[in-house]
């Protein structure tokens, strides 16, 4: 196969790879890889080449190969090799897929195609002048060829041949308003399994040809970087101890807690911040939310873990996978109405109360008002902020059944 261009400014390929440099090990970066031929140069192409990459699922040492007929020929299809997509992104300045071939049934016809194609005669072809040789091609490795057109040179070659074979090759067009072909190509990288480090890369458009059998990219390099785990900071609860929450009214606040935590990755990012919310009857994987820098956050209330520390354990994941389930925020959680602390609404809170109130000097430590406030004198749930008869009023009537739980 001969090379049709001139010098070798006739083809130019650039490789960029900020969008790979700085990605951590095991997450995901994606470089360009761009091909532009000059006006009215043309030139076959086998395929790409890609050196210098980690060796990973799709290239292996270092190799990622793809063949442009791979993609296909239309902006956004892609291919996949291993942990690489390769995405055509643009195209720009190629002419329509033509094969040279035989026409159907007539003479030798020839056209312009990307690259090894064949082409079937067009049935309307004749064993007669002038033996046009229309032919829809069909490229047999390669390149966005889906007709073709050849045309007899009248000189008698046509025996009937029901075939033929055609060659193509990249083109660039001199026209106003195509002056080149442009290839480009984003290659998504998922980077697990490769090796931390600095890689130099050099593409390679290879022609198959000898003379000049391929054009390379100048070397550019581009970093991954090590698998650490998120950090997590300055876990805390809003409100600790909070109360129980049983569906009946509380004074606002009381029974809910914003848990928050600082949350940094020094490497890819961070993905995703869940906090395991099973102690209290929640979520295994409850998310909190990003609000603002490095902050994370999720309210919530209690309906289990009653007159324990519980211990909700963070789970700080990064963008490579990486996880830091280290660090938990402790959340005690109180029973309302429980005020001496057995864990359940008995005569015992009711007396409680009572006893303190009779004797305020009494050894006994007063009870607290988050827990043993529990009704107002109206009957109000919320609580009037004291902790009187009426609460132990209404901590009796639980004991029989007369109110619902405090
Ligand atoms: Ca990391
Ligand atoms: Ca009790
Ligand atoms: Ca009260």
């Amino acid at each position: 196969m001969l090379i049709f261009s001139g010098p070798s400014s006739a083809v130019t390929a650039k490789l960029l790879m900020d969008g790979l440099d700085g990605t951590e090990v095991g997450g995901t970066g994606f470089f360009y890889f761009n091909v532009t031929i000059g006006g009215n140069e043309r030139i076959p192409i086998t395929d790409f080449s890609i050196d210098g990459l980690p060796d990973i699922n799709g290239s292996p040492d270092g190799r990622l190969v793809f063949g442009p007929g791979d993609v296909g020929t239309v902006v956004g299809e892609t291919a996949t090799s291993g942990n690489y997509i390769i995405e055509l992104v643009k195209i720009h300045g190629w002419v329509g897929g033509e094969n040279c071939g035989y026409g159907y049934g007539q003479g030798y016809g020839y056209g312009y195609g990307y690259d090894y194609g064949y082409g079937y005669g067009y049935e309307s072809n004749y064993d007669y002048a002038p033996y046009l040789g229309y032919g829809y091609g069909y490229p047999f490795i390669d390149y966005g060829c889906s007709y073709g057109y050849g045309y007899d040179c009248d000189y008698g070659y046509g025996y009937g041949y029901d075939c033929g074979y055609g060659y193509g090759y990249g083109y660039g067009y001199e026209s106003p308003d195509s002056r080149y072909t442009e290839l480009a190509y984003r290659i998504t990288v998922n980077t697990t399994g490769a090796t931390v480090g600095t890689y130099d890369t050099v593409g390679t458009v290879n022609t198959g040809a000898s003379g000049k059998s391929h054009f390379a990219t100048s070397a550019t390099s581009f970093t991954l970087v090590g698998t650490s785990s998120p950090i997590v900071t300055n876990a805390s609860a809003s409100r600790d101890p909070i109360l129980n929450d049983n569906g009946r009214p509380r004074s606002p606040g009381t029974n809910a807690a914003v848990l928050s935590a600082n949350v940094t990755d020094d490497g890819s990012g961070v993905s995703s911040v869940t906090i395991n919310l099973t102690p209290i009857g929640g979520s295994a994987a409850q998310p909190m939310a990003c609000v603002g820098d490095d902050r994370w956050e999720v309210t919530t209330n209690a309906v289990r873990g009653v007159n324990l520390t519980n211990q909700l354990v963070i789970s700080a994941t990064d963008n490579a996978g990486n996880c830091n389930d280290s660090v938990a925020i402790a959340l005690t959680v109180l029973r309302r109405g429980d005020v001496y602390r057995d864990n359940i609404i008995g005569v015992d809170d009711a007396f409680y109360v009572l006893d303190y109130l009779d004797d305020p000097d009494a050894v006994i430590e007063p009870p607290s008002v988050l827990v043993g406030d529990v009704v107002d004198r109206y009957g109000r749930p919320e609580g009037d902020g004291v902790v009187d008869r009426i609460d132990a009023l209404y901590l009796m009537e639980c004991t029989i059944g007369a109110k619902d739980a405090p």
